[in-house]
């Protein structure tokens, strides 16, 4: 655990307690403030008392007297649709409110660090897709390279969970436009930002708002690097916007599909090959194809960005290499989870918005689509020219229906259920198909949550006759 610094004898509250909430409050304990918790569900705040912690109401009118300080969750909206009442209530009376990444900035550095050979460092990585997997991935990158690494953040570790720093570390964060667009210090040594499409709009009043929330990482942060995917719009402004010029080498564009051989500092795949360019020539190659834990062009992006981040932390091109080819991938994003008579089953539950379910559909051929659960804002009109791919869909959930209507002439069927999805992709399937699951939608009208909805797509596989699971 982190202790928090800066609050000793301060009396802070803190909201939501769950997997950040909990570690905030152990982490504040630890660094002698007085932690008011509160959660407006009565099971978190049991699970609390369970472990010691004596609650504080925050609804009441007088909850933030003598107050230093607000601590909130990444669930809980602090602006929109609607401020929460506690958060509202806090503002209104001028108490700062942070998270527990704004904490973790203030507390990870401490006096023991005047004695490290290597001072530590703190990758953070953002973007609306690909968060998890190139954190993952550089977090791997340092570990096979033999650098003491810890990750934590959007991936489901609460930052200030982790252990105090070692000599020569790199703490690899994943942090969501929910947490950057509160926290009060954003101070990364290496920033990272994947790409950007709509997700999340209603807690950030729209797309102006989500992208001003993910660029306060680079704004507010300064970071020494800046690993850009230039592959939108979005990145190229913030490219722009941070470099004094194309040769600049503090900022890395990063890209799948271009080439980017002006600038100072840049690493590109194409054709299933990663180069890196430094200052108009090519100073590494690695080929991807044989990596088999990063399918596709979107994980090409990724490894763009992991490599990125690690030659700036000072790793060898051939280091990389090597952990990249030992990478597994991550469950439910692109997951091999079984082959049947030359059919592969492909578990991408996480591909919940559209970006990242058109570049699921990109990644296979002849394609046995499982999609749909509770559809997004803006529908799925935007996957029309990946619909090639697409032999026939089966669909679930909620916007099984609205999906139907949008996928026009593309063979469909409405399957209802995830039970009833697999058995018939798997009945229809033909060597070389691959039955995807790629819902293009939240989980929540069927499932917990997207981690549930791929376990039930792999156990559903996996009870089929004759399936080899993977791995
Ligand atoms: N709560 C209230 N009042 C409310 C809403 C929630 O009291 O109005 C309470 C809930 O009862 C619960 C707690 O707040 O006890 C939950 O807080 P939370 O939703 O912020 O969840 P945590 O368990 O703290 O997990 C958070 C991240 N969750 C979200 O951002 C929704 C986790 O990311 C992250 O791994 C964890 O902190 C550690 O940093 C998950 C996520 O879904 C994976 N992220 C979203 C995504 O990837 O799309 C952004
Ligand atoms: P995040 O943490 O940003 O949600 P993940 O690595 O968990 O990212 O991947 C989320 C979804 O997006 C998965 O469906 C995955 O296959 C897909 N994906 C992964 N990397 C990318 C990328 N660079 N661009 C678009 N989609 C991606």
């Amino acid at each position: 655990m982190i202790a928090v610094q800066g609050f000793a004898g301060a009396k802070v509250a803190v909201l939501g307690l769950g997997l950040s909430g909990l570690a905030t409050a152990r982490a504040l304990v630890a660094g002698g403030a007085e932690a008011l918790l509160w959660d407006d569900s009565p099971e978190a705040r049991a699970k609390a008392e369970a472990e010691g912690f004596t609650l504080t109401d925050l609804t009441r009118q007088s909850a933030f007297d003598g107050v230093a300080c607000l601590i909130t969750s990444p669930g809980i909206p602090h602006h929109f649709p609607a401020p929460h009442k506690v958060i509202a209530r806090a503002m209104e009376m001028g108490v700062p409110v942070d998270n527990d990444i704004g904490l973790f900035f203030r507390s990870y550095a401490s006096q023991e660090w005047d004695n490290f050979e290597v001072t530590p460092k703190v990758v953070a990585v953002t973007g609306s897709n690909g968060k998890s997997t190139t954190t993952a991935l550089i977090h791997h990158i340092l570990a096979e390279a033999g650098r003491p690494t810890q990750m934590a953040g959007n991936i489901g570790r609460g930052v200030l969970d982790i252990d105090p720093a070692q000599d020569g570390e790199v703490v690899v964060l994943e942090l969501s436009s929910y947490q950057t667009e509160l926290a009060r210090n954003l101070t990364p040594d290496v920033a990272v930002f994947t790409n950007l499409s709509p997700d999340h709009l209603d807690r950030h009043g729209g797309y102006g708002g989500y992208f001003a929330a993910k660029r306060r990482l680079f704004a507010e942060g300064g970071p020494d690097r800046a690993i850009i995917g230039v592959d939108e719009a979005e990145g190229r402004f913030l490219a722009n916007q941070l470099a004094t010029g194309p040769q600049d080498d503090r900022v890395i564009r990063i890209s799948s599909g271009q080439k980017l051989d002006d600038f100072g500092w840049s690493v590109f795949a194409r054709k299933g090959f990663l180069a890196e360019w430094r200052k108009g020539r090519q100073v590494a190659s690695i080929d991807l194809r044989g990596v088999s834990g990063l399918p596709g062009a979107h994980n090409h992006q990724n490894a763009c960005a992991a490599f990125a981040a690690c030659r700036a932390l000072g790793l060898a091109p051939r280091q990389i290499e090597a952990a990249l080819h030992s990478f597994a991938g991550l469950p439910h994003r692109s997951q091999l989870v079984g082959t049947r008579g030359g059919v592969r089953f492909i578990n991408d539950s996480k591909a919940t918005n559209v970006d990242s379910a058109a570049k699921a559909l990109q990644a296979f051929p002849r394609i046995r689509w499982i999609a749909g659960g509770l559809g997004k804002e803006g529908g799925i009109t935007a996957l029309q020219p990946h619909l090639p791919a697409v032999v026939k869909a089966y669909l679930i959930g909620h916007s099984a229906r609205d999906f139907a209507l949008e996928i026009g002439d593309t063979p469909h069927e409405i399957c209802e259920t995830m039970e009833r999805a697999v058995a018939l992709a798997a009945e229809e399937a033909q060597e070389g198909d691959v039955v995807l699951l790629a819902p293009a939608a939240a989980s929540f009208d069927q499932y917990p949550n997207f981690e549930k909805r791929g376990e039930d797509f792999t156990a559903r596989v996996h009870a089929l006759s004759g399936v080899v699971p993977a791995g």
